[in-house]
């Protein structure tokens, strides 16, 4: 294993990582431009209920969506691994009168996520909105409609800017569902504000994982935050090969702060909803010894206080704005871990781009 050196010109994770704000800004345009979430949301109205499907980052992405959706259009939203649909589609297809599937992958040629889409059209009558990063893909041949996001594309194994770039496609569509929603109009801000942030977020990153000695990783959030956490835990052990574990905040209460000591680090993905509740879960464990990390929009004295490493946004709009950047420190941890590790990112163990099955 040949450890990468981090300057952005010789690893393209890092790079792509680095482009995000301005992929985000090309996104949103691009899917202004050709109005396609207009089509998407016209070809898509009768759903009541929604199903949003991926493997791997893009299940956790899928979560990140279903609550988004929920939470901007009133209508139910779940997610699902494309794997349960396939081996249990009567445990989570009961009732499917009503409902619209998002099947999303970033390849478009995951069998898992290809097959799912192909059941629910079908077997199950559902109708299926695609979305992807890839050109004609097979998932497109089995979706009533597919999104194809061309400039989140990316060349690394791990997901980064694909992941949170089809995240603010579908948080762009549920606030477009809502007309009374300033969801929309507060997105459009997101980007240039974390631009001004994200090279010194990365540089702070790097430093404090120089300088810090833990060895295990615990991510907590709350509400559509907690799908973050599940997304921060697979990117460290995909590009550090480091154990992680995820709960709902408050949860680490009961039990699992057993584990607290120094070594171990918390990374709290604190809500505005929340936050008060969830601030105070840090405040104990850093009393019980752990290394704090705070990653929110606005820090209170006390969070400041009980943290070693603080990332705050300072973003003036709803706090699902906040997903897509809290992700980006998330994929930071991940790829200083791993290159302090002496491990490459651009090259993740065990890993490929695509899991293709027979
Ligand atoms: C899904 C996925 C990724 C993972 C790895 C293998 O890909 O599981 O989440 O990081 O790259 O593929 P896709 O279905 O979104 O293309």
């Amino acid at each position: 294993m040949h450890s990468t050196r981090t300057s952005e010109g010789h690893s393209f994770t890092l790079r792509e990582i680095l482009s995000q704000p301005q992929v985000w800004r090309d996104t949103l345009n691009e899917l202004n431009a050709n109005h396609s979430l207009q089509m998407v949301g016209e070809k898509t109205g009768s759903g009541s209920h929604w199903l949003f499907v991926g493997c791997g980052t893009s299940y956790y992405l899928a979560e990140a969506a279903a609550a988004s959706w929920t939470l901007l259009t009133g209508q139910p939203a779940r997610a699902l691994p494309a794997s349960e649909l396939l081996l249990f589609p009567e445990l989570t297809l009961a009732r499917s009168a009503g409902l619209q599937a998002v099947i999303i992958s970033r390849s478009g040629s995951t069998s898992e996520a290809v097959r799912a889409a192909r059941l629910l059209s079908r077997e199950y009558g559902v109708p299926t909105l695609g979305l992807t990063c890839a050109a004609n893909s097979p998932l497109a041949a089995e979706c009533v409609v597919t999104i194809r996001l061309s400039t989140a594309d990316e060349q690394s194994v791990v997901m980064t800017r694909s992941f949170t770039s089809m995240l603010l496609a579908l948080q762009q569509l549920a606030g477009r569902k809502n007309a009374e929603s300033p969801f929309s109009a507060s997105l459009e801000n997101m980007p240039g504000h974390f631009s001004k942030q994200i090279q010194a977020l990365s540089n702070r990153t790097e430093a404090f994982v120089a300088g810090c000695k833990v060895a295990d990783y615990i991510f907590l959030g709350q509400g559509p935050f907690h799908a973050i956490a599940r997304e921060a835990s697979l990117k460290i052990t995909e590009m550090s090969c480091s154990y992680s574990q995820v709960y709902h905040t408050l949860e680490f209460r009961h039990g699992p702060k057993a584990i607290v000591v120094p070594e171990v680090c918390l990374t709290f993905f604190l809500s505005e909803s929340g936050y008060q509740a969830e601030a105070e879960v840090l405040s104990e464990m850093k009393e019980l010894g752990g290394t704090i990390i705070a990653v929110c929009n606005r820090a209170s004295e006390s969070v400041r206080r009980s943290s070693d490493f603080i990332f705050e946004l300072g973003l003036d709009g709803p706090e699902l704005a906040t997903l897509a950047p809290f992700a980006v420190f998330a994929q930071l941890l991940g790829f200083y871990t791993g290159i302090k590790k002496g491990l490459n990112p651009d090259q993740p163990r065990n890993l490929s781009r695509v899991v293709i099955l027979d």
